[in-house]
């Protein structure tokens, strides 16, 4: 892959019920980097989709008296939707019942069993149809007289059944060498360290095929069972990619994945199963795996289940999809869980978009239309509170592609708003209504100064806000195609004179 390609995904969500705001917080983050890439000129590809297979969706369509195809075909059409209300900007929806994604499985399949990983035995043990997880004897606890697995809460069930087998614990070793050399390929650096001990303290053979239901990709050499879910949903990010071609330029383009988002609960798979399974097949691994933490409402992770959600939806109906995306990437501390209400959205709104980005957009456009016709000349020089400015800027935006390169977006929401203050500040300072009549040059450098900022927060924004930003950098007249972050290395965003066109209010106060 060309170091200046961009293949990042989303986790294919499971379409076991209607989207949640901890599905809408996987998404936004991972769009939020694909369009940070591509505005610094990467060539990108972003995937999201669905999960169809499993027992956990036989079970959900069994419960809506549906043939499972038909249900998937419903629920997955929720969650394109959920796409565009969300503004995701991806290139592909994939869906595990597709065709292209069969082809690619068995062939995965195919391998594996050439490799010598897979045998035929007896799985005997604790399965979680809502996590289609296995879990170990010592990770299951009772609560209220019910087995749950003590790591993610949910029920589970005793299974005995015919299986085949993928030959994990020959991996092991393999595992760690690779975590090893690659120091980066699990992030947060906390979440790294529990799997390198997970993976330290011995791994079993992992059961690969079920038995007792069919909705599922048979297993090719024997129609009894199907393949356990998480190995065919992994294999969705290669048959995105066309994989088993692999002379197809997607493939070419993207493979090895820059990086899978997901979230804390799936860490195991992406982060051993999957490694391992590639080793296996003969495939290179990932780059990275990001996890992210829980949304919480209170102090539960927000879940259909436990019917503590915050519909997306609703909240993009009343507050915007751009105050939604701001907020759920400001808000959130990207390595673990965060709480978020009704009450900290507004508080956010008013804060951040409105009195901040939105009150600098709004008086330098509406200053520079009621005093200079919407026009601003050449900068004649600059002050020392200019070059403070400017300075101060370099220096925020010095480490911004780094951050984003290690999914600290936290940091970088932080340096891009605190640039925002500095304009703000700087405008108090600098008081172009006073300059008008006393030095009317001055005044000039000071809006092209702050225009200038403006446009550079703006592009710096707009994998969070995209539409709102898109509005300030239409009436500042930048050409799409010079939206990018070429800023970063120096050059300047506008030319020597700056005809800018009216903005109307962008961020509206919540009370
Ligand atoms: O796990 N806060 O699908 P899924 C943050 N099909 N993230 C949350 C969350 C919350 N409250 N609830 C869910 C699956 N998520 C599999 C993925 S990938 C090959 C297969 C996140 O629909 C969760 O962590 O249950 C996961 O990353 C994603 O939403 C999809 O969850």
């Amino acid at each position: 892959m060309n170091r200046n390609n961009f293949y990042i995904t989303t986790p294919i969500y499971y379409p076991s019920g209607n989207p949640h705001m901890g599905h809408a917080y996987s998404s936004i983050f991972a769009d939020v980097f694909a369009r940070f890439k591509r505005n610094d000129n990467y060539k990108v590809h972003f995937l999201t989709g669905t999960d169809e297979h499993g027992l956990k969706i036989q079970k959900a369509a069994e419960k809506n008296s549906s043939d499972p195809q038909k249900y998937c075909d419903e629920i997955s059409e929720i969650f394109k939707d959920l796409t565009i209300k969300l503004n995701l900007s991806n290139d592909d929806f994939i869906r595990t019942t597709e065709k292209r994604h069969h082809a690619c499985v068995n062939d995965i399949w195919n391998r594996l069993v050439k490799s010598g990983d897979i045998y035929l035995s007896k799985y005997k043990g604790w399965y979680s149809v809502s996590d289609e997880a296995y879990y170990n004897s010592d990770e299951i606890i009772e609560k209220n007289g019910k087995k749950i697995s003590s790591f993610s809460g949910s029920s589970v069930e005793w299974v005995e059944e015919d299986s085949f087998f993928f030959k994990l614990s020959a991996w092991e070793k393999k595992l760690l060498e690779f975590y090893d050399k690659n120091k980066k390929f699990i992030l947060p650096i906390s979440r790294r360290n529990e799997v390198v001990n997970f993976v330290k303290s011995g791994l079993k053979d992992l059961s690969v095929s079920r038995t007792s239901f069919t909705w599922g990709i048979k297993v090719p050499t024997d129609d009894k069972h199907v393949i356990y879910v998480w190995l065919d949903a992994l294999t969705n990010y290669l048959s995105a990619l066309n994989f088993p071609n692999t002379n197809d330029n997607l493939y070419k383009d993207f493979w090895p994945a820059s990086v899978h988002i997901i979230g804390k609960d799936i860490l195991r798979f992406h982060a051993i199963y999957w490694p391992a399974f590639l080793m296996a097949a003969k495939i290179q691994p990932p780059h990275r795996v990001f996890s992210h933490g829980w949304i919480l409402s209170g102090e539960e992770k927000m879940s259909k289940s436990k019917g503590n959600i915050l519909n997306p939806l609703e909240v993009i109906k009343t507050y915007g999809i751009d105050e939604l995306r701001y907020y759920l990437m400001k808000e959130v501390s990207h390595g673990s869980d965060g709480s978020i209400s009704l009450k900290s959205l507004e508080n956010c709104i008013n804060s951040d978009l409105a009195n901040n980005y939105g009150n600098l957009c709004q008086r330098v456009f509406s200053f520079v239309k009621n005093n200079c016709k919407n026009r601003v000349g050449k900068i004649t020089n600059l002050s020392s509170s200019d070059k403070d400015l400017i300075e101060k800027t370099k220096v925020l935006t010095k480490n911004l592609r780094e951050e984003m390169d290690n999914q600290n977006l936290n940091n970088y929401i932080k340096s891009v708003i605190n640039i925002s203050f500095l304009t703000n500040k700087y405008i108090n300072d600098e008081e172009p209504w006073k300059l008008k009549k006393i030095n009317p040059e001055k005044m000039n450098n000071v809006l092209h100064i702050a225009l200038e900022q403006i446009g550079k927060i703006s592009i710096l924004l707009n994998p969070l806000i995209p539409k709102k930003s898109s509005l300030v950098l239409d009436s500042l007249n930048i050409d799409p195609k010079l939206r990018n972050l070429s800023f970063l290395d120096g050059k300047n965003l506008l030319g020597d004179k700056v005809e800018i066109k009216d903005l109307n209010i962008l961020f509206k106060k919540v009370s």
